[in-house]
């Protein structure tokens, strides 16, 4: 009997440990240069806060002092938001319908909440936007308007091969409010490796009060601290039987 519930157990660490590799992400989601007819992202930011931003990395900067830090894509998936939050479409790239919204909660599943329809403007820019609405204090972000509604929390399971539709930057420095994040999307899946993953389809700012990433790398430390556990249960199995 020892020795059966001793296999059972090195089944579950294995089986654990898998499954904490396979959802491993590190680093971040590559943006691909948009085609000709498009901005990009030093561009989008140039449009929305001024002045010629220059890009470091995967960050950018502008001569004022304004900076788009990137947040690592293992960490813009659930976000803490202190229950309310301000959003405004700032750029539409794409030639489909755009809205914004949230998935309650860290999820995986739920439902999606559409906050606002997003338009392009004719001379630039988008239109569509929400002020202090309340939402859940954690959520993921998520875009919808065609066939497909895509959640920040890969999890979720909105791409039909697993992949990052997400990008999202803390926006920080003279005049920009605490808790100003740009949020860009990529809008198609459709085409499966040949959609082009530009992230500009809808990009929209976000001011919330409290606008903390969880972490998703958080579980697989939960998960590290149960193998453990796991790990240990079997050592004392292992001298039950010897
Ligand atoms: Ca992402
Ligand atoms: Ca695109
Ligand atoms: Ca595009």
């Amino acid at each position: 009997m020892w020795e059966g519930r001793m296999k059972f157990v090195i089944a579950a660490v294995c089986g654990l440990s898998l499954w904490v590799v396979s959802t491993a992400n590190a680093g971040f989601t590559t943006i691909n240069t948009p085609r000709p007819s498009e901005a990009n992202f030093a561009t989008i930011l140039g449009d929305v806060y001024g002045g010629t931003f220059t890009p470091n990395g995967v960050n950018f900067s502008n001569a004022a002092g304004v900076t788009a830090t990137r947040i690592d894509d293992d960490n813009d998936q659930v976000f803490d938001t202190g229950g309310s939050l301000t959003a405004r479409a700032v750029a539409i790239y794409s030639r489909m319908p755009q809205n914004f919204g949230v998935w309650d909660g860290a999820g995986p599943g739920g439902s999606y909440n559409k906050l606002f329809d997003a338009t392009p403007l004719p001379g630039g820019g988008a239109s569509g936007s929400v002020t202090d609405v309340p939402v859940t204090a954690q959520l993921r972000f998520g875009r919808g308007g065609n066939t497909a509604v895509y959640s920040s929390n890969i999890a979720d399971g909105t791409d039909t091969l697993g992949r990052d539709h997400q990008v999202v930057w803390t926006i920080s420095g003279n005049g920009i409010k605490p808790g100003t994040m740009l949020i860009g999307w990529e809008d198609d899946d459709r085409l499966g490796t040949l959609s082009d993953f530009d992230f500009q389809d809808l990009v929209v700012e976000v001011v919330t009060g409290a606008p903390i990433p969880l972490p998703t790398a958080a579980i697989p430390g939960l998960l590290t601290l149960v193998g453990v556990a796991i790990i240990t249960k079997v050592r004392k199995l292992r001298r039950q039987i010897a």
